[in-house]
């Protein structure tokens, strides 16, 4: 592991442009200091997800070329269907065109208004398409998974004395599932063990409550497991998942992550009566419930890509790269959030610019930093993307943790580019001191990360 070389070699390149520091400042003003508004090409280094920005494989490009583009029964879906049934073993397949339609279709069929839904922690996306239905998204992760110098190795386990406690105060008939986020992306990419997950079901078969999976990064959450809990280290990726989805009822998935496929994702489910009830629902929003909102090359990258994923060696070199990393900047003194997670490394930002006020965004000002000085972009975890200001007293609600997810895209970029990174980031450390904070100057009423505009503060307001 400590040299994560490629298990590939490159056929097809995309240049890449580098930008002087003057054309950054520039795109930066025009953009009001929000990075989601800076066009991708003036970005030399983007790790602002990993979501939909894999490379695919020479296999995967050749199933593209064997789309069967029927309207109904295409032969790429019964190859899909085929591969998510051998990973996943649940009866129902249905392709969607990415995660959180899977998401709204389960959530608008199951859940109804006061209901609740535990996870680990839910994701942006879950969370609004529970709150959509009016019930309430519970967050039950285990306490340690806020505290960024916390090293152990299941950080995203679910904490099942408030699981058993939410269930005692709301009542099981008002739980109509619970679901694992594997890994635990807004926890930092961290995995949830296969003994939690055990646990987890036993407590929920106790009050006949459902298990879900939010399957995104569901191969990476395996090589930790085969990895780190004792037990495994013997047993393949595909093995490990096969258990895994064992506990479970269903999963939700974009394929974007762990479907190594730029549009994709699906729902998989055993009950019957749900599953009709949501094919319905899909024929009205989204296809025919052999495409989905997908084309039929779609469908065939995307069992090519579930197939790919679980390579152990393709695996070893994913979780390697984002460690080497991470490794990198830890042994620099850069704070980053412990342990290294699956996708992504997590800067603390709060640590590295202690200097700037919360209500300054020290994340934002870090991306922006990170931008001007080297054209890498990340993307703020923090104030401005889950804090919340009441608009009668002004007052900011401020999220545990103050961070930026540098979000590695899957086979895409080379070590020597992930080096460029580190090098960057240790350097922009030594000079923190000199990067000011912001302020807000327009927000939208929900998910104001995306369109949010900033000024800059002078550097050192607040410590002269
Ligand atoms: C990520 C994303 C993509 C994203 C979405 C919204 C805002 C910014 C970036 C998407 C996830 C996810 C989990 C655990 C469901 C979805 C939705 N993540 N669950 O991390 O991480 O999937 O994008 O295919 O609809 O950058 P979808």
């Amino acid at each position: 592991m400590r040299f994560p070389s490629e298990p590939f070699k490159i056929k097809v390149v995309e240049p890449i442009r580098r930008t002087t520091r003057e054309e950054r400042e520039r795109l930066l003003q025009e953009a009001g200091y929000n990075l989601f508004q800076v066009p991708a090409e003036s970005v030399y280094v983007d790790l602002l997800t990993d979501s939909g920005t894999s490379a695919m494989s020479d296999d995967q490009w050749a199933g593209m070329m064997l789309g069967d583009e029927s309207y109904a029964g295409s032969k790429n879906y019964y190859h899909f269907e085929e591969v998510a049934r051998s990973i996943f073993g649940y009866t129902h397949v249905i392709p969607t065109h990415q995660g959180r339609m899977a998401e709204n279709l389960l959530f608008s069929t199951v859940v109804k208004p006061g209901m609740c839904v535990p996870n680990n922690i839910h994701f942006d996306t879950t969370r609004a398409n529970i709150e959509h239905q009016h019930a309430e998204a519970l967050d039950l992760v285990i306490k340690e998974a806020y505290d960024p110098h916390c090293d152990i190795p299941f950080k995203g386990n679910m904490d099942l004395v408030r699981l058993e406690e939410t269930i005692n105060r709301v009542g099981q008939a008002q739980i109509p599932l619970a679901m694992l986020t594997i890994t635990n992306n807004s926890g930092g990419g961290q995995p949830v063990s296969m003994e939690n997950i055990r646990r987890t079901r036993s407590l929920l078969n106790r009050y006949g409550i459902p298990l879900f999976f939010d399957a995104c990064r569901f191969a990476e959450n395996c090589f930790f497991i085969h990895e780190r809990e004792p037990g495994y280290a013997e047993t393949s990726i595909l093995d490990i998942a096969r258990e895994l989805f064992s506990y479970g009822d269903g999963c939700t998935m974009s394929a974007k992550k762990d479907g190594l496929v730029n549009i994709g994702g699906f729902l998989s489910l055993n009950h019957d009566q749900w599953a009709q009830d949501i094919t319905n629902m899909l024929i009205l929003v989204e296809g025919f419930p052999t495409y989905g909102g997908l084309a039929g090359r779609d469908l065939e990258a995307m069992a090519r890509g579930l197939r790919e994923v679980l390579d152990e060696d393709y695996l070893r070199f994913r979780i390697g790269q984002v460690r080497y990393l991470g490794e990198l900047l830890d042994a620099a003194g850069v704070p980053i959030l412990k342990p290294i997670g699956g996708h992504a490394v997590y800067l603390n930002a709060k640590e590295f610019l202690p200097h700037v006020r919360r209500d300054e965004y020290p994340g934002q000002a870090l991306v922006v930093a990170l931008y001007r000085e080297y054209g890498i972009r990340g993307v703020e975890i923090g104030t401005v993307m889950f804090g919340k200001t009441d608009s009668a007293s002004g007052r900011t609600t401020y999220p545990e943790l103050e961070m930026v997810r540098l979000a590695i895209p899957r086979r895409v970029y080379t070590n020597m580019q992930i080096a460029y990174v580190a090098e960057s980031l240790i350097e922009l450390y030594r000079h923190r001191d000199r990067i000011g904070g912001l302020t807000l100057t327009y927000e939208a009423p929900v998910l104001r990360h995306f369109t949010a505009r900033f000024q800059e503060l002078p550097p050192h307001r607040n410590t002269g």
